[in-house]
């Protein structure tokens, strides 16, 4: 049975300040942009508070949320294009010789109305590590309750118990 779409999330994430600015600030400016440009934030997380992924490598703490999105045109890769122009304009540098580098913004299209491409060479969807992460899934699943993972088909909140189960939890804690 063909799944609902289930809308268009995207996760952000900073775990470096930019100047004055601290994370929070970087994701409300991040949030502003996407509106600037057309892309209607419907629903926000919390901000989560949630240790660096992978651990002990000494990475500040990052600060995470999900919004909900809806776009003017129906088109994935403009709006991975859109992201990488807000996450530009943040400073955001890739580091070639660190995979996992602080970074002041990341945003990744989470799900795309449950599209699943995957191993396309410029975008994978849904996020390829969504199972695996409590920092995406426990924000995701404050505004989205019933969500499901496009691929499996598996709600989230199962997909969160297992990981649970696994004890392959990232301390995340939830700020007001
Ligand atoms: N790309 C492909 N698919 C997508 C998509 N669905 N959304 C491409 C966004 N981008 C997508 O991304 C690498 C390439 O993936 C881009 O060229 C894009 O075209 P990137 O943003 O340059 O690099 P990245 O962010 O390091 O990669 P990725 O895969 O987004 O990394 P992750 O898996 O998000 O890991 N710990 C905590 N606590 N919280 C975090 O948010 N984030 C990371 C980054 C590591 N540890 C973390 C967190
Ligand atoms: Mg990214």
């Amino acid at each position: 049975m063909p799944l609902e779409p289930s809308g268009i999330f995207i996760g952000l994430g900073s775990n470096l300040g930019l100047g004055s600015k601290a994370p929070r600030d970087i994701l409300l400016d991040a949030l502003d942009l996407l509106l600037q440009n057309g892309d209607r934030v419907t629903t926000l997380s919390s901000f989560w508070s949630t240790k660096a992924w992978p651990p002990n490598r000494g990475k500040p703490d990052y600060l995470n949320a999900i919004c909900r999105i809806e776009t003017a045109d129906e088109d994935p890769l403009a709006l991975l294009q859109r992201c990488q122009v807000i996450e530009a304009r943040m400073n955001r540098i890739r580091s070639l010789n660190d995979r996992w580098a602080n970074r002041t913004l990341d945003l990744d299209i989470v799900d795309y109305n449950g599209i699943v491409s995957v191993n396309c060479s410029v975008i994978t969807l849904p996020h390829p590590r969504i199972a695996e992460r409590d920092f995406v899934l426990l924000p995701l699943l404050e505004i989205a309750p019933d969500w499901r993972h496009p691929v499996s088909g598996t709600l989230g909140r199962v997909l969160l118990q297992q990981l649970r189960e696994s004890g392959n939890l990232n301390d995340c804690v939830r700020l007001d």
